[in-house]
C-alpha cells in the first residue's frame, strides 16, 4: 500500500500549514449549514465560466484517481467524478481542518446527507460534478467523508500555485 503511506505521510505534512492558513471567521460549521459556502479553499465556481475540467474516479480500494491536482489561483475547475466502485462515495473539498471536522459530524451523524456545492455523493455507477474556484494559493484536499473511508486513506490533495 504504497500509495496510502504516502498519502497519509502528505497529510501528515500538510496539517502543521494548514493550520496557520485557516481564519478563526472560518472555523467550523459554528453557525450550522446554509448560511455561508465559504470555505477556506476557495468558493462555488460559476458553471459559465469553467477554466478546466478534471476527470475524478473513485472506487472501493478507498482511493481517488488522481488524487494530485494542480491549479492555479483564479481557475475554477469542475471535478467530474464517478463511483466505480459497489459502495456509496462521496468527494468533499475543503482543507484538512474543514474535512476533519466534517467527518467528525458525519460519524455522530451517519444518517445525515446534505447537498453542498463543495461535494458530491454518488451512489455506485453514478457520475456526478462539482464547480469550484480556488481562489487562494495553498493546498487544499479533497476526502469522502463515508465513515471509515477517509480514515481508510480515500484522500486526495489540491496544490494550487499562485
Ligand atoms: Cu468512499
Amino acid at each position: 500500500m504504497k500509495t496510502r503511506t504516502l498519502q497519509l505521510a502528505l497529510a501528515a505534512a500538510l496539517a502543521a500549514p494548514l493550520m496557520a492558513w485557516a481564519s478563526p471567521g472560518h472555523e467550523g460549521h459554528g453557525g450550522g449549514h446554509g448560511d455561508s459556502h465559504a470555505s477556506a479553499a476557495g468558493q462555488p465556481g460559476d458553471p459559465a465560466k469553467v477554466s478546466r475540467t478534471v476527470d475524478v474516479q473513485m472506487d472501493d480500494s478507498m482511493r481517488f484517481t488522481p488524487a494530485q491536482v494542480q491549479v492555479k489561483a483564479g481557475e475554477t475547475i469542475r471535478f467530474l467524478v464517478v463511483n466505480k466502485g459497489k459502495l456509496p462515495h462521496e468527494m468533499v473539498i475543503g482543507t484538512t481542518k474543514e474535512l476533519d471536522e466534517h467527518a467528525e459530524m458525519m460519524r455522530k451523524m451517519p444518517d445525515m446527507k446534505h447537498a453542498e456545492p463543495n461535494q458530491v455523493s454518488l451512489n455506485p455507477g453514478q457520475r456526478g460534478g462539482i464547480v469550484w474556484t480556488f481562489d487562494k494559493p495553498g493546498t487544499f484536499a479533497f476526502a469522502c467523508l463515508v465513515p471509515g473511508h477517509k480514515e481508510a486513506g480515500m484522500v486526495g490533495q489540491v496544490a494550487v500555485q499562485p
